[in-house]
């Protein structure tokens, strides 16, 4: 099984670059972003307590997402592998998810970590909320906020995969397909 976190901040391109990375090389995607949507969509009691946080740029609690990534590796125990989008997303995610794997005998190879500035984060949310009208999209300080919570909770994560040997940063400002190119190098390299 070849399992990779695909990671940045909001806006990075995860989840246009995960699109890309599952046809090449047929894994699962699992973006916890999407399933949240999802159960917005669906107007669940979760989808509700989701949506009111992420409308306000913060995370949802770790029990919620831990859970619907539990779930989903049980239901799809056949995948050659998995790109985790938009999770871990805090330290206690990345261990639940070393523990989930690990009971299956598996591990994350590589943290495919996007790296793209504040600027240019900003305007690329502020255009798909222009174009998508999604809610957690429309305000710079709300959209400021998702920033300061990833800088705050998300980014030190850097440091628990750098300390098992698997952060490999990948320039995320450039066209998709140069981006795509560069994901594959590494991955194909590891
Ligand atoms: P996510 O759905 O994960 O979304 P994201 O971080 O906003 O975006 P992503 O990096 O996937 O960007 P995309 O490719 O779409 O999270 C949303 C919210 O859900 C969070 O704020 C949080 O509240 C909650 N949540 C999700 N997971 C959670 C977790 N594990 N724990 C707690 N809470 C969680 O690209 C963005 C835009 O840029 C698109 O319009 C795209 O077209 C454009 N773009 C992409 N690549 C480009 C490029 N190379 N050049 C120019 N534009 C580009």
């Amino acid at each position: 099984m070849r399992n990779f976190v695909l990671f940045g901040p909001p806006g990075a391109g995860k989840g246009t670059q995960s699109a890309l990375l599952l046809e090449k090389y047929h894994l699962k995607h699992l973006s916890t972003g999407d399933l949240l949507r999802s159960e917005i969509a669906q107007g669940t009691a979760l989808g509700l307590e989701a949506k009111s946080l992420m409308d306000q740029g913060l995370l949802v609690p770790d029990s919620v997402v831990i859970g619907m990534i539990e779930k989903l590796l049980d239901d799809h125990r056949d995948a050659p592998g998995f790109i985790f989008d938009g999770f871990p997303r805090t330290q206690a995610q990345a261990l639940a998810l070393d523990e989930l794997l690990k009971i299956k005998g598996e591990s994350i190879q590589g943290m495919l970590a996007l790296q793209v500035d504040d600027e240019e984060l900003l305007n690329r949310i502020l255009l798909r909320g222009k174009e998508s009208g999604r809610s957690d999209d429309q305000d710079p300080a709300i959209v400021r906020n998702r920033i300061n919570e990833y800088n705050r909770k998300t980014a030190p994560l850097i440091d628990y995969y750098r300390g098992q040997n698997k952060f490999y940063p990948v320039q995320g400002i450039g066209s998709i397909e140069e981006i795509f190119s560069h994901l594959c190098r590494v991955i194909d390299s590891i």
